[in-house]
């Protein structure tokens, strides 16, 4: 079930990347996922040692489905730590493009959100060069909290950055996108009843729940 159509690449730093696996996993028009370090000059970043990279998520996305400004008007309202204050270069709000349009795209978006911030706005743009995935724990974190769910559907490390239905799956169990969305999404996505019954129980476990980091 996995889906193999074109796409192209976004990338955003906007806090800890947990919570934008799980929120862009579940946005139509996003195929897969990934976390990792980028943005920065220092070779092989890890976790604890991340050099001057930053926390990013790169997306595989249809451009058909979803353009790059839709994805831009996500970024500018999902930051973890918001856009204004001083925070780590872990954590720095963080636009690396991939094309000439997604840097107009996202300059023009720049503009609008400056005023509307009083020119407090923190956030950068620059072009993206090398991006190291994080280390497998991080990959659809909120997902693999559900290992017999991951066993059963043989998503294995490798296919945790690359499975569509992983990232939807990694959205799902933390209830965003939304009942409605995820019982259209159970027969394309190839879950058996257990599974999605599984996911069901999950999302009445976190009604009225957020997304904490
Ligand atoms: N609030 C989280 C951030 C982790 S994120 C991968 C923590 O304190 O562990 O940076």
């Amino acid at each position: 079930h996995d889906v193999d159509i074109p796409t192209k690449k976004a990338t955003f730093g906007m806090g800890c990347f947990w919570s934008n696996d799980s929120l862009f996993g579940v946005t139509p028009g996003v195929i897969r996922t990934r976390v990792g370090y980028s943005g920065g000059t220092t070779k092989n970043p890890h976790y604890r040692n991340l050099g001057d990279h930053t926390e990013v998520i790169e997306l595989d996305y249809d451009p058909k489905t979803i353009t790059y400004e839709d994805l831009l008007k996500m970024f500018w309202a999902n930051h973890e730590y918001g856009l204004t204050k001083k925070l780590k270069r872990q954590y720095q709000s963080l636009i690396l493009y991939h094309e000439e349009k997604q840097q107009v795209a996202a300059e023009s978006s720049y503009k609008v959100m400056q005023n509307q911030c009083n020119g407090q706005l923190r956030t950068e743009i620059a072009p993206a060069g090398p991006f190291y995935p994080a280390e497998d724990y991080h990959q659809k974190y909120r997902l693999q909290g559900h290992k017999d769910l991951c066993r059963s559907l043989g998503l294995d490390s490798k296919k945790l950055q690359t499975s569509h239905v992983a990232a939807r799956l990694n959205g799902y169990l933390v209830g965003i996108g939304g009942k409605t969305q995820f019982e259209q999404d159970i027969i394309r996505l190839g879950l058996n009843e257990k599974q999605a019954e599984y996911v069901r129980r999950e999302f009445e476990r976190n009604e009225g729940g957020g997304l904490a980091c």
